[in-house]
Parts: structure tokens; C-alpha cells; sequence
């Protein structure tokens, strides 16, 4: 699988980027051994419609790997545009996954209204969009973490 960090501060000093490595590490060590993941591919982008949708189209169409997710850009910024770059990519919706997104962090703070998650899958490849706060970022993927296993055993 794959994360792409999509943010203009994250992009300018990579170093800056503090939520890649926090999905990284949570996807290796998983919530137990049946949700480790390897991370095959990390990429901090800028919020740019076009970077977006090409580095995803490539990790899904060449790299073909069975999840992609994203952080950041799912804001009300007007530089916020990442569920706008995904969603055309997606050939089936998953609203559930994006439900059990919501729903899980609006227990933990009202703010979650402001994530506009998308997710969905495109060939062989199911992408989540995840907030860009390294809390957000956490809370969300620790939501469907346990059902992705079972998702992508479904699509491949
Ligand atoms: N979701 C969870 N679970 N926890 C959080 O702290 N922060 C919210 C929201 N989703 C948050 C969350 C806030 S304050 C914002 S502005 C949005 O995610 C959008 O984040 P982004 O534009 O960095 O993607
Ligand atoms: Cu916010």
C-alpha cells in the first residue's frame, strides 16, 4: 500500500510532514498481526489538483497496490481540493468507509464535520482520504483499519 501527504507546507520541507510517518508507523505495527500493512510508497505533494491525481492514478494503475490513502487537503481551505482530485478517479464509491470515518471522529471532536473524506475504489485498489492534522489523520485511519483486510482480500 501507499501514503501521499498532500500539502503545500509538507511539500516545500518534507521534513515538516509529521502525518506520513504517523500512518506509516500505524500501518506496519496494524492493531494486531491480521492489520499490518507494508508501505511500499510515500510521496509528499503539494495541494495541486493535477499532482494529486497523478501520482494516485499511478500508484493504482502501475504500481497497482491494494490501498492508497491520502492526508490533508480535505478541508475547507480554499487550497483544500484532494476529495475533488479523488473522486473522478474512483469508479465505485465506498460511502461506507467514509461513513465509519465520520462517525468514529465525530465521538472524538465536532471539528470532524470539517473533513470532507472521500473513498472508493479504482481497479485493484481501494483509496481512503484522510484530514492532514496528525490526530485527524490517526483517528480516521484507526477507524476502518480492521475492515481493510477484508476489503481489499474483496477487490483483488
Ligand atoms: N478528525 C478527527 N478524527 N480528529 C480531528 O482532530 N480535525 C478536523 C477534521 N477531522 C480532526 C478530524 C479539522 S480541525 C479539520 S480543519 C479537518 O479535519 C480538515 O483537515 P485537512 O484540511 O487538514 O485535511
Ligand atoms: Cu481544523
Amino acid at each position: 500500500m501507499a501514503d501521499t501527504t498532500v500539502s503545500d507546507t509538507a511539500s516545500a520541507t518534507p521534513d515538516k510532514d509529521i502525518s506520513g510517518p504517523i500512518l506509516k508507523n500505524l500501518l506496519e505495527k496494524g492493531q494486531d498481526t491480521k492489520t499490518t500493512f507494508r508501505v511500499d510508497a510515500t510521496a509528499c505533494i503539494p495541494d495541486e489538483f493535477d499532482k494529486i491525481q497523478e501520482i494516485v492514478k499511478n500508484w493504482c494503475d502501475e504500481k497497482k497496490l491494494a490501498l492508497v490513502i491520502t492526508t490533508g487537503g480535505t478541508g475547507f481551505g480554499v487550497r483544500d481540493l484532494t476529495p475533488e482530485a479523488i473522486t473522478p478517479l474512483l469508479e465505485k464509491l465506498s460511502p461506507g468507509l467514509t461513513y465509519a470515518m465520520i462517525s468514529s471522529s465525530l465521538k472524538k471532536t465536532p471539528f470532524a464535520a470539517l473533513s470532507r473524506p472521500v473513498s472508493g475504489i479504482r481497479g485493484k485498489s481501494i483509496i481512503l482520504t484522510l484530514p492532514g492534522s496528525p490526530k485527524g489523520a490517526k483517528e480516521n485511519l484507526e477507524a476502518v483499519l480492521s475492515i481493510l483486510p477484508h476489503a481489499i482480500e474483496l477487490v483483488s
